[in-house]
């Protein structure tokens, strides 16, 4: 079997609801308070998963984080027993209930930055989950999923495991979601690109919070021994973070040799783009040239980027030379980006099909198909290491169905994280679903 990437998606968990947490998300802003539905959702981010199986991928699955975080409402200064704590905290703070209930862990992309064993120094995978500083409820993310990847990938020979970086501001870091690795095979070193929205230069957003920075980007470079002529740092646009593109993956998306990304995605894009052509030739020579597919404004401007999600899609390959988009439905809805799907597809690149994916759930929380997942480059012998039981199989696909089904609320509104039965449920849903993916005493409650 050779070289690939491996897409580790987050499940989405039973607490998933509109809390509004993210400023800059203009999707979690717009859909506040609305009515949820974990069922549907969780639904929804399985068939994604199950249909890339379907397509001969290898597709793991990441569970949930534990919520409510107790740990945190604790250190938030509610006391007593559970149920008293919630009621508590839903009547002084709701905001602080809902960050410590949110189902945020979903969105994998955020995880961590991983770099590939061909990339790095010492030949090992490196894994460094992000820090999330940004918003407090993705930053309660940030132990469990370091905890997470540990027991996932559970063997030093191959992998390396860093702490996240300081937790201050200046370092702030969103993992995965502002990485791209681009290589003319898996099997062969690559181009690691790192985005960043806050720098040492004076432009940042005016309105929304750049949720990465140019010290984070430098850090993880020299945490995961990547050599310095293989990495190429950008900054974002401030002009597209203020109009909701929160983190890279919502304006560019790279695969292997093809990199399609919108032309206000950066800073000085000209000269970024000459430079990562530079370095991609002198990595791999004239032999796979490095493919650019820019967007232009007319065709399809930054608010319909970030309305469609088209650059959200993922790339599959489906051959040496041929890639599939994932692209979610929302694309559909806005004729510009349906319109470019088709031109793209019709154009001289790898991408040779499309396929439309309802993550609607997901994606009123501004989390389309790309945000569910962690790209982990893995060869052969890194593959066989990885714990097996969470890796997607037919028998798994239809256990974790009935799961959901069995456990999950159908509706869900941010009112009901009153209810105390609400964390009993999601405890034993997520006692039973340790036994189902083997891995007994992943969660507070179980130790
Ligand atoms: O961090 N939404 C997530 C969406 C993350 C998308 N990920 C990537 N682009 N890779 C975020 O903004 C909303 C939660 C709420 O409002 O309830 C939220 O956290």
């Amino acid at each position: 079997m050779p070289y690939q990437e491996v897409n580790f998606d987050g499940l989405i968990g039973p607490s998933h609801n509109y809390a509004g947490l993210s400023l800059g998300n203009l999707a979690s802003g717009a859909h506040q308070g609305e009515l949820a539905s974990p069922r549907e959702a969780a639904l929804q981010g399985l068939e994604k998963m199950w249909r890339l199986v379907q397509r001969g991928q290898i597709q793991g699955v990441f569970p949930p984080a534990c919520r409510p975080d107790i740990d945190t409402l604790r250190k938030l200064g509610f006391r007593g027993p559970l149920p008293e704590m919630i009621t508590q905290a839903y009547q002084q703070a709701p905001h602080l209930l809902a960050a410590c209930y949110s189902a945020s862990s979903m969105w994998a992309a955020n995880a961590a930055t991983v770099s590939a064993s061909q990339d790095s120094s010492d030949n090992r995978l490196h894994f460094t989950p992000a820090n999330l500083i940004t918003t407090l409820h993705r930053s309660i993310e940030t132990q469990s999923t370091a905890n997470l990847l540990k027991r996932i990938f559970n063997d030093p020979v191959h992998f390396c495991h860093h702490p996240p970086l300081p937790l201050q501001a200046s370092f702030a870091d969103e993992g995965a979601a502002n990485h791209t690795r681009l290589c003319a095979e898996h099997s062969q070193p690559g181009i690691t690109l790192l985005v960043y929205g806050r720098g040492k230069r004076r432009s940042t957003p005016q309105k929304f919070p750049a949720r990465q920075t140019q010290a984070a980007c430098q850090a993880l470079m020299r945490q995961h021994n990547l050599p310095p002529t293989q990495v190429l740092l950008a900054q974002q646009n401030p002009e597209a973070i203020d109009q909701g593109v929160f983190h890279h993956d919502v304006i560019g998306v790279g695969h292997r040799h093809f990199l399609m990304l919108h032309e206000q995605a950066f800073v000085n894009q000209r000269q970024v783009l000459k430079q990562l052509q530079q370095q991609w030739q002198q990595l791999n020579g004239a032999a796979q040239p490095l493919i650019i597919s820019e967007i232009d404004q007319r065709t399809l401007s930054v608010k319909e980027a970030v309305s469609s999600y088209l650059f959200n899609s993922q790339l599959i390959s489906l051959s040496d030379q041929t890639m599939l988009l994932l692209a979610p439905a929302n694309c559909l809805a806005v004729c510009q980006a349906k319109s470019a799907i088709e031109a793209l597809i019709a154009a001289d690149n790898p991408v040779s099909e499309v396929e439309y994916i309802d993550l609607a759930q997901s994606m009123n929380n501004g989390g389309g198909p790309a945000c569910l997942r962690l790209r982990v480059p893995l060869s052969p012998s890194e593959l066989k290491a990885v714990h097996p039981h969470i890796l997607l199989d037919e028998n798994l696909y239809r256990r974790l169905k009935d799961w959901i089904k069995q456990h999950y609320r159908d509706q869900l509104k941010p009112q009901d994280l009153a209810d105390p039965c609400l964390a009993n449920e999601i405890y034993t849903a997520l006692d039973e679903l340790t036994d189902i993916i083997k891995l007994p005493k992943l969660y507070p409650f179980q130790v």
